[in-house]
């Protein structure tokens, strides 16, 4: 009955008929939703193939006695074109590549489950947002946007944000990003978006980077890119971790109950770890030492157990309200400021398991903004409207066919059946003779399900107007959520921010798009262009001429546009700086704790063990690798050397005591360095005893960088054991930064 061989660890769960139709079914799975999150597990899990204990064999199942010579004449050969063996691996070798994805190439993805708080009946049916026993199996893949699958996880760049829930009513997709608003109103600019990012096409130069002249000749072009460019120049472009990350779903989605009732919502995940991120300098390194540091940091989180979790958030908007606000709910620019619409949390997901194979599951992987479920309904933003065509199209191309869904990974909980047939791949036995509906030889079936038996209708929303090429007038105001998002940050933030837009506006070699960029800048406050101008030695231009908004329709009133709209009503919204968003804790966090022969183990444990309680990692950082001698001749097993690692792999430092082990890191430059560029990192370090002097070595001190005052972030306990700064180095690491550090770094000059 399959196409997978007779193991029966091979068979595709569910790819009988249904007995009670005459009609095929695809890959249903019944029994697999059982609520308890495990649902998705066991489907993969019976066709997963593991190869312990298997002899070699040919596709066809063959079993192979030499996989190591190909078939020759003599000794020497030639090789034998007779050589089946060789021609099947090396062809399939030959095709094993499919086209990356054009936009979010790069990716890391994980099981796990969702879980709802409590019954959300009175905003919507969803079933999976009813039931708090019931958890719902979800796979989730994180991505930068513009690299390709090999670039460095550490671009300046949005982040995607995809759920994939495996729900009793079929697979719903919440296709989100790191931040909540987008680059464009409108899809038809979206490809346009997407070339000017990606490397130039004459010499494909730059891989995963926004500080090129395209990209910026284009943003300066389009206004309504401001709000949005601000927010990748911010922090929020370089993650410290995809655990730290919020995740928006960016476009007002509709709720809609059992009676009918549709209110907007937009979709929020707020990690329980706080949201950090890294800093501009560090995330330069990182990239170099360690491409992969998001996906590394992931997977060992998930594999040591420290399940990432987000709460699910929901801002509700009642349709009757739907004008009631400066901005349009239907523009992706914009934010619904949480002061205006508080976000409900609604609910958890926990990730839990990394992924068998990365391939088969990360990769081959299709999320659709279109797949909803009853009870979660599309608005009218133009941008969303694009969306729904382009997801099922880009698979057809990437994963080569209609048949995608069938793909493992793809495949629903909820049994799908329906006259849909063949195509490449197909991987269910579509038994009987009938394919076509309405039909009486298969007794009508597969039968359309009424709403009230938990079918798909969508929501009877009014709709009326001319069908022509415009925007709704509330999208031309362009700057002032930007300037809102601008103002809603800490000192530091800003701070990062002109940083962000010196470094890429400097690297623009175009001088004309420098300058208007600034006059866009001038736009959102002229304060801001004002201090991104002096790091460019570029005056902001007294005047300048702004692109026409490209976006005014050549049939409309030029009166019409004449005056940008200006919402004067926002004020700073606290929600939107990561400042406030910091938990304290420091779970998860790594430490490094430097050590060389002669180390004071005690100190050491001490520190080991009160990090570990407190949920962090900490790693054994020495000059050399193998094991350290300790003072009092027990050894202990090193982690890093010096050679393999730098402090921007780390959270926080410490500095063990031990007369000989300082004196050998003291000489060591690479020791010195470690302290000298945590502590312009902004990182925790604390010393103890004769640790102290390896901070005094690596030219950094207890006061502020300005002598203004003791600096939080550093912790010397000269004499004595380390029990008592314990507490203090945890609370100062649960900081994640000491900004007041650069403050007076800063304020120095
Ligand atoms: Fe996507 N987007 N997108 N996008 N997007 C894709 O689909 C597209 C947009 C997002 O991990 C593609 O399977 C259009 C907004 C994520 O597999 C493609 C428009 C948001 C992912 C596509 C947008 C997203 C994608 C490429 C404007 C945040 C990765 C490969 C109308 C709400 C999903 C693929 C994964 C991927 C099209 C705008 C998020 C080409 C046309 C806004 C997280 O179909």
């Amino acid at each position: 009955m399959t196409i997978l061989g007779n193991d029966p660890r091979n068979q595709p769960p569910g790819s009988a008929p249904d007995p009670d139709s005459d009609s095929g079914t695809d890959a249903g799975v019944d029994d697999a939703v059982d609520g308890s999150g495990d649902g998705k597990r066991e489907q993969l899990a019976a066709i997963t193939r593991r190869g312990d204990g298997e002899r070699l064999t040919t596709n066809q199942g063959l079993g192979i006695v030499d996989d190591q010579n190909t078939l020759k004449v003599g000794d020497r050969g030639p090789a034998l074109l007779e050589d089946f063996l060789l021609r099947e691996k090396i062809t399939h070798f030959d095709h094993e590549r499919i086209p990356e994805r054009v936009v979010h190439a790069r990716g890391a993805a994980a099981h796990g489950y969702f879980q709802v708080y409590a019954d959300q009946s009175a905003l919507t049916k969803a079933a999976f947002l009813q039931d708090p026993a019931v958890r719902t199996p979800v796979f989730v893949r994180f991505s930068t946007v513009a690299g390709s699958r090999g670039s460095s996880d550490l671009a300046r760049d949005v982040r995607g944000f995809a759920v994939k829930f495996y729900t009793t009513e079929g697979n719903y997709d919440l296709v989100g990003n790191n931040m909540p608003v987008f680059f464009i109103q409108d899809a038809i600019k979206f490809p346009d978006l997407v070339h000017a990012v990606k490397p130039e096409p004459h010499n494909e130069i730059p891989q995963a980077a926004s500080a090129h002249d395209t990209f910026w000749d284009f943003i300066s072009l389009m206004p309504e890119a401001m709000h949005m460019v601000l927010w990748v120049m911010s922090d929020r472009g370089i993650p410290r971790s995809l655990r730290m990350m919020e995740g928006f779903g960016v476009h007002s989605f509709r709720f809609v109950t059992a009676d009918g009732t549709s209110s907007f919502v937009k979709f929020h995940w707020k990690p329980l770890l706080g949201v950090h991120s890294l800093i501009w300098p560090e995330a330069l390194q990182v990239s170099g030492h360690d491409p992969d540091f998001h996906r590394r940091d992931l997977w060992e989180a998930i594999d040591g157990g420290a399940f990432p979790e987000w709460e699910l958030g929901v801002q509700v908007v009642p349709e009757a309200d739907e004008h009631r606000f400066a901005f349009d709910l239907l523009d992706a620019t914009k934010l619904i400021p949480e002061e205006l619409v508080p976000v409900q949390r609604i609910g958890k997901m926990t990730l839990n398991r990394n992924v068998d194979n990365y391939f088969a599951e990360t990769e081959q992987v299709a999320f659709h903004a279109g797949h909803v479920v009853p009870g979660i309904d599309f608005s009218d933003d133009p941008l969303l409207a694009g969306r729904l065509f382009s997801y099922t199209d880009t698979q057809l191309l990437r994963l080569g066919g209609p048949n995608f869904h069938q793909i493992p990974i793809n495949r629903p909980l909820a049994s799908a059946h329906n006259h849909q047939r063949d195509g490449l791949h197909r991987q269910t036995i579509d038994a009987g003779r009938v394919a076509y509906s309405p039909n009486t030889l298969g007794g009508g079936c597969p039968m359309q399900v009424p709403s009230a038996a938990g079918g798909f209708s969508t929501h009877a929303a009014t709709v009326t107007g001319d069908k022509r090429r415009r925007r709704g007038p509330k999208f031309f105001d362009h700057y002032s959520q930007a300037a809102m998002f601008l103002n809603s940050l800490a000192d530091w933030e800003q701070a990062h921010l002109v940083a962000a837009l010196q470094f890429e506006l400097g690297k623009v070699v175009t001088a004309a798009v420098v300058e208007r960029m600034l006059g866009q800048l001038q736009q959102v406050q002229p304060a801001l262009a004002q201090r991104v101008s002096i790091g460019l030695g570029i005056p902001v231009p007294a005047s300048i001429e702004l692109p026409l908004n490209r976006s005014v329709p050549e049939d409309a009133d030029p009166a019409a546009f004449a005056s940008v709209p200006v919402d004067s009503s926002l004020l700073p919204s606290p929600a939107l700086s990561m400042a406030r968003r910091q938990p304290g804790g420091i779970a998860t966090r790594c430490i490094a704790i430097l050590a060389a022969n002669g180390v004071d183990a005690g100190s050491v444990h001490a520190m080991q063990d009160a990090l570990l309680a407190a949920g962090a990692r900490s790693k054994i950082v020495a000059p050399h690798g193998g094991a350290l001698h300790c003072a009092d001749g027990s050894s202990m097993r090193i982690d890093h050397s010096l050679l393999t690692t730098r402090s921007v792999m780390f959270d926080a430092v410490f500095v063990a005591g031990g007369a000989d082990s300082v004196a050998e890191l003291a000489r060591h430059s690479g020791a010195r360095h470690f302290v000298h560029e945590a502590y312009w990192h902004f990182k925790t370090i604390a010393a103890v005893a004769e640790g102290c002097s390896l901070v005094d070595a690596a030219d950094v001190g207890e006061t502020l960088p300005d002598g203004s005052g003791a600096d939080p972030g550093m912790l010397l306990l000269r004499e004595g054991a380390v029990a008592p700064m314990i507490d203090g180095f945890i609370g100062a690491i649960g900081r994640h930064r000491h900004w007041e550090r650069e403050r007076a770094a800063l304020r120095r000059g």
